[in-house]
């Protein structure tokens, strides 16, 4: 699978009802979904798939906030697809996201921010494969 990345809407976007307007977005701007569920994580799926993040200040408040409530895992299609999914999602923090960005638009703060974004092809696949059995992907 090239081409792919792996998304989730996180529990703030989930809960402020824009799971719709998010999913719209992301198909209007080409990309294709190859998988979707709605999910949530445990204490312990956070602390894997943020594993990177383990010596980070944040990393406790970043676990706790991505198993606090469901969340929308998708595996999405397109050329180029880790690259322009990082530019229409924005920057990490909304305050600085450009505008017509989802973050920009959906994102109560830095740490919960609507939405994940993986940030390489190695990265996507191994997201992807945290999140979904093979005949899950489509
Ligand atoms: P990214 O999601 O834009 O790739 P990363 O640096 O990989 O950003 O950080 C992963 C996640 O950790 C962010 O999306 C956000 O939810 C959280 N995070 C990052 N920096 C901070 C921070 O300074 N305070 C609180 N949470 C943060
Ligand atoms: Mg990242």
């Amino acid at each position: 699978m090239s081409d792919i990345t792996f998304t989730m809407i996180k529990p703030d976007a989930v809960q402020d009802g824009h799971i719709g307007a998010i999913l719209s977005k992301i198909t209007e701007a080409g990309f294709k979904i190859k998988a979707l569920k709605l999910t949530q994580l445990t204490v312990d799926d956070a602390k894997k798939f943020y594993a990177i993040h383990s010596e980070r200040p944040f990393f406790g408040e970043l676990v706790e906030f991505m198993s606090s409530g469901p969340i929308v895992a998708a595996v999405l299609e397109k050329e180029n697809a880790v690259e322009d999914f990082r530019k229409l999602i924005g920057a990490t923090n909304p305050a600085e996201a450009a505008e017509g960005t989802i973050r920009k638009r959906f994102a109560r703060s830095v740490g919960e921010n609507a939405v994940h974004g993986s940030d390489s092809d190695e990265n996507a696949l191994i997201e992807a494969q945290f999140h979904f059995s093979g005949r899950e992907i489509f």
